[in-house]
């Protein structure tokens, strides 16, 4: 007799080998930058680390659409790139003013507020060149449809947009329905680009693109809660004290709207809720249903 072989999906395996596909392919894809001084800029924070759950959410939606992950891999750098400058702009004085990100000073920090601004132009236009310039083989209308996928999610009706509501208002109270906008539009906006972007360079059908809609929306929000529980107990472990530090804060986060308990509920139904749309394609939805699971167990 046959000895029983384990059909189990190794997420851990699964994660490690995507991260290794990604970070080799962020590493060559800032060849032709010219001057010198603005590609070490960009590389500065496109290979600064991060948990590249953007890129590897394209990846796995182009698979479990059917397609070839290496076609939609130039598409999932661009995710990266934009998820990144993102991050740059939003660390400059003018935004949140931090020194550190990822563990490392920020890109202002290093190379000055003028070059961090247009390393972060520089990787949102690259971004697009990638898709429209950098794609071998895949339909040009769907790269097309892929470029305006990108547009949408990174200006006013994306991340833009979702930092502009969000500075108007910082340091006061929202309601959830405020608060639940401004991560659509920060957070949600590119995790759906990175996931409807994949499908649609497989070809996905419309009922496909319409399940990872939904999926992203749940797993977009999910991510925004936990990251506001990992703040309050993050730096409560660090503090030794039951009181976290946004909870005092002026920030308006789930935890202070909610509570504890009943955000993590909220963030584990939405995360149910994305899995079971995924259910009519669950022969391939492997990654993506480990990929909602991690966001709602991750620690960092
Ligand atoms: C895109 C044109 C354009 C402008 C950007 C500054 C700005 C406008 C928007 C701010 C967007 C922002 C900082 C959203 C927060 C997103 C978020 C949840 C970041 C943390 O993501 P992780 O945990 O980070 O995936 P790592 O480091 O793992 O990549």
């Amino acid at each position: 007799m046959a000895p029983a072989v384990s059909t189990a999906f190794d997420f851990t395996a699964y994660l490690e080998a995507a991260r290794w596909r990604v970070e080799t392919a962020l590493d060559t894809s800032l060849g032709p930058e010219r001057p010198e001084s603005l590609r070490e800029a960009m590389r500065y924070s496109l290979l600064a680390g991060g948990k590249r759950l953007r890129p590897i959410l394209t990846l796995a939606a182009c698979e479990l659409a059917g397609g070839d992950a290496d076609l939609a891999m130039p598409t999932a750098v661009a995710m990266e790139m934009i998820h990144t400058m993102s991050l740059i702009h939003d660390d400059l004085p003018a935004m949140d003013n931090d020194d550190l990100r990822r563990g490392r000073p920020t890109n202002h920090k290093v190379y000055g507020e003028a070059k961090a601004i247009l390393a972060g132009d520089a990787l949102l236009t690259r971004a697009f060149e990638m898709v429209a310039l950098r794609s071998p083989g895949v339909p040009p209308e769907r790269l097309l449809q892929v470029v305006g996928e990108l547009a949408l999610a990174s200006g006013a009706p994306g991340l833009v947009g979702g930092q502009v509501v969000d500075l108007e208002c910082e340091a006061r109270q929202v309601d959830l329905d405020t608060l639940e906008y401004i991560h659509l539009h920060k957070t949600g906006a590119l995790l759906r680009a990175c996931v409807i972007s994949g499908a649609l360079i497989a070809g996905a059908s419309e009922e496909l693109l319409a399940a990872l809609r939904t999926y992203a929306r749940g797993i977009g929000l999910a991510f925004q809660i936990i990251d506001d529980i990992l703040d309050v107990t993050a730096s409560s472990d660090v503090l030794g004290k039951t009181a976290g530090k946004d909870l005092a804060a002026d920030k308006t986060t789930y935890p202070k709207l909610l509570g504890l308990e009943e955000s993590r509920r909220r963030a584990d139904a939405l995360v149910s809720e994305a899995k079971a749309v995924l259910e009519p394609w669950s022969a391939n939805a492997a990654p993506l249903l480990a990929l909602a699971d991690y966001i709602t167990s991750r620690d960092r």
